[in-house]
């Protein structure tokens, strides 16, 4: 590259990029600029745990326990503790939430409140870590509506329509933050060497024509006969269309991701397999909702099946909800099958 070359070219950091997009709101007080970057280092303190995944027993420690004598912590908990300790003390948090942990995680009295509710899953797909498959962080914030004090259950239950900030940290092949704040979805990728996210995915927009569907195909004979006839359709049994290609991985930040480059639609249907779980597996508040956000500002869309994700009043901070989220007529002809047969 030359000098001039380089002189031209715009690096953009995430918090160059974050400090841009603030600019566009005249009210913003950089509250919610910090709460992003804190994330951002939370994404790459994780990202430099899990590419040591099986360091640990390589480095004599037998089950939980090292060298030392130490309990070691499973990475889905220390991506949990790092991104509660790095946001606990900072007084731009009002409570937290996390997949980790039954109830609230409220901000310790010692430190001030904010006005931002964070909900998290620490790291999705964790049983993918001993293969080295993608893994990945999910994140949701809203402004709290109590008023004043510690923040509530309510806080946390809000629709995703009311999302002020959604993303995700992918850790692949290398670590991407992916976000929006209603002003598009970027992408910034992480360079080891100078240890920040650089724009590498500007206005991410899912492609017009798809390429992959994503599902737990093994799971079909819990399936009802719409999600059935969906299936069908789209492997084109059912015409002289092409069929998309399968593509599963079994982690939910990866599989979305991809399709989310490629076009395609990624579901987790309810089934039969477990009465417990007449909603499928997947979480509303911090795993669907997030990502029908991200969806919809790249031009897609996310549905239980009969309706918006996006529009779901939680109930419960861990409620379970059906998911097909993709391109937007992929994901409507998936509420017609299930309208039509249920
Ligand atoms: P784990 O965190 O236990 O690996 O679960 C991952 C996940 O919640 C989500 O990331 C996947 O999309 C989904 O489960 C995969 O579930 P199946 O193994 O039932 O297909």
């Amino acid at each position: 590259m030359s000098v001039s070359d380089f002189d031209q070219a715009k690096i953009i950091t995430i918090e160059r990029h974050i400090l841009e997009e603030q600019q566009v709101h005249p009210e913003a007080t950089g509250v919610l600029t910090n709460l992003l970057y804190d994330l951002a280092l939370a994404g790459k303190f994780i990202a430099s745990q899990t590419t040591r995944a099986g360091l640990a027993e390589i480095l004599g420690s037998t089950e939980n326990t090292n060298i030392q004598g130490e309990t070691v912590m499973k990475l889905d908990q220390l991506a949990d503790r790092t991104i509660f300790r790095l946001n606990d003390h900072t007084g731009r948090i009002a409570v937290m939430a996390s997949e980790e942990h039954e109830h609230l995680l409220p901000v310790p009295g010692r430190f001030p409140v904010g006005k931002y509710v964070l909900l998290y899953d620490p790291l999705d797909g964790s049983s993918n870590i001993d293969y080295n498959a993608s893994i990945g962080t999910i994140f949701a914030i809203y402004r709290r509506l109590s008023i004043d004090g510690p923040g509530t259950l309510d806080d946390c239950l809000q629709p995703g329509s009311a999302l002020v900030v959604a993303g995700y940290m992918i850790y692949g092949s290398s670590t991407m933050l992916v976000y929006t704040s209603g002003l598009g979805v970027h992408g910034f990728t992480l360079d080891p060497a100078i240890g920040e996210f650089l724009l590498t995915h500007p206005d991410i927009r899912i492609p017009n024509k798809p390429k992959y569907y994503s599902v737990n195909q093994g799971y079909e004979k819990y399936w009802s006969s719409g999600i059935q006839h969906y299936t069908r359709w789209l492997q084109g049994m059912d015409g002289d269309r092409k069929p998309l290609s399968l593509r599963y991985i079994g982690s939910l930040v990866g599989d979305f991701h991809r399709n989310l480059l490629s076009g395609g639609v990624f579901y987790y249907p309810a089934d039969t397999q477990e009465p417990s779980k007449p909603h499928g597996k997947l979480r509303l508040t911090y795993e669907a909702a997030p990502l029908a956000f991200i969806a919809s500002q790249a031009g897609g869309y996310a549905s239980d099946g009969t309706r918006s994700i996006l529009d779901i009043q939680p109930e419960t901070l861990h409620q379970r909800t059906p998911l097909f989220i993709g391109n937007r007529f992929l994901v409507e002809k998936a509420e017609e099958f299930i309208d039509r047969f249920g």
